[in-house]
């Protein structure tokens, strides 16, 4: 019982530390967990789609499913087959570019507007591109009407790693929006390039109200924060704070806690390697950039972020949900103040792309295959 005691007063002496210095605590290496196949839940394959990226809940039953060479799918479980979409806008798709996530408007209940984000081709390359659009029709028959494309990553250029996650602030006034570095590190630490930040835009795509550098014009003005390598991963937990994971290059991929005006390193700092071995410096060298809460070496490749709030799962309340492409996984991190811990980490025999929680508690996955499941998870 002693020890017990000793152990807590440590423990809170370990967490007041952290809360004075966050910005420098040492986070925690996730990579050694070790998967569990004891699995808590059920797997239903409802659909299959050629190279599914993103899902977007509409109620319990329906989503949104788009595909990374450029469709996109009404999803209906209790229904027949899924029902694609038309009226796309032509997508870039190569390696890691195409059709990527999408998002229900906050008001989507009344405008039927969703937000989605594509690799789009042109002169020179190609370049993110954030388009709006209402999506219309009936059972067995839907298209994109009004389809306007309120943000365009210039110049045009090429590579992989085009980030392109969507966040709608909680308030539903603003949005955030990922960019991946594109494959060119550098650009993530130059100020006046939409590559390898975080945006913060209104609905309309425009430069939102506050921004750190709201003065400063272009880029500067819309940049939320700065220094992210490939972020796939973006959302608001239920406090109403914004979490990013990133990919890393050869070790060090990053759970992130989002703040206004932060620079999180990349590619002067990391946790991992460049893919030819030579070292990045370790971040604990540059306190002027953010360690990240969590990382990962070796990696998991996450993709999709989640907060579970949903009643089907009550331990997770709370807690983050974390696809792993390179490890066939599904993650759970506890976020407790400025720290995160992976509780455990799922073995799900497959890439998985995207999570994401339905109103009834369900949460839905999608698998980067050709074929690639879509997976509803129900307690067993
Ligand atoms: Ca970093």
């Amino acid at each position: 019982m002693h020890f017990t005691l000793a152990r807590a007063l440590i423990a809170a002496t370990t967490i007041s530390g952290l809360a004075t210095n966050a910005a420098n605590a040492a986070p925690e290496n996730a990579g050694p967990n070790t998967p569990t196949t004891q699995l808590p839940f059920q797997s239903q394959t409802v659909a299959r789609f050629d190279l599914p990226w993103a899902i977007a809940v509409i109620d319990a039953d329906r989503l949104i499913v788009t595909t990374k060479p450029g469709r996109m799918f009404l999803v209906d479980h209790k229904g027949g087959a899924p029902v694609e979409v038309s009226g796309l806008p032509k997508v870039s798709h190569s390696g890691q570019n195409g059709l990527l996530d999408v998002a229900l408007a906050p008001d989507f209940a009344e405008s039927r507007r969703i937000y989605f984000t594509y690799v789009e081709p042109g002169d020179g390359g190609s370049s993110l591109a954030l388009a709006r659009a209402t999506l219309t029709g009936q059972q067995g028959n839907a298209q994109l009407d009004d389809l306007k494309v309120i943000w365009r990553q210039m110049p045009k250029g090429r590579g992989g790693q085009p980030g392109g996650i969507i966040a709608f602030a909680p308030d539903g006034k603003s949005l955030f929006l990922t960019s991946g570095d594109r494959m060119r590190p550098q650009t993530a630490q130059d100020p006046d390039l939409a590559l390898g930040k975080v945006l913060h835009l209104t609905l309309d795509g425009k430069l939102a109200p506050g921004n750190p550098n709201a003065d400063a014009g272009g880029v500067r003005a819309e940049t939320w924060t700065t220094g992210h390598r490939n972020p796939y991963g973006l959302a608001f937990a239920p406090d109403g704070r914004l979490w990013l994971h990133e990919m890393g290059p050869k070790g060090g991929d990053e759970l992130n806690l989002i703040e206004p005006g932060v620079n999180y390193g990349w590619p002067e700092v990391s946790y991992g390697d460049n893919y030819n071995g030579t070292p990045i410096p370790k971040p604990s060298t540059r306190p002027e950039f953010r360690e990240p809460a969590l990382y990962w070496t070796p990696v998991i490749a996450p993709a999709g972020l989640a907060f579970y709030d949903g009643d089907l799962f009550p331990a997770w309340k709370g807690t983050a949900l974390i696809g792993g492409l390179k490890t066939h996984t599904l993650s759970r991190v506890t976020i407790k103040g400025d720290a995160a811990h992976e509780d455990e980490r799922f073995a799900m025999q497959g890439r998985i792309r995207d999570v994401a929680v339905a109103p009834d508690g369900a949460v839905w996955v999608i698998e980067d295959a050709s074929p690639g499941r879509l997976l509803r998870l129900s307690p067993r």
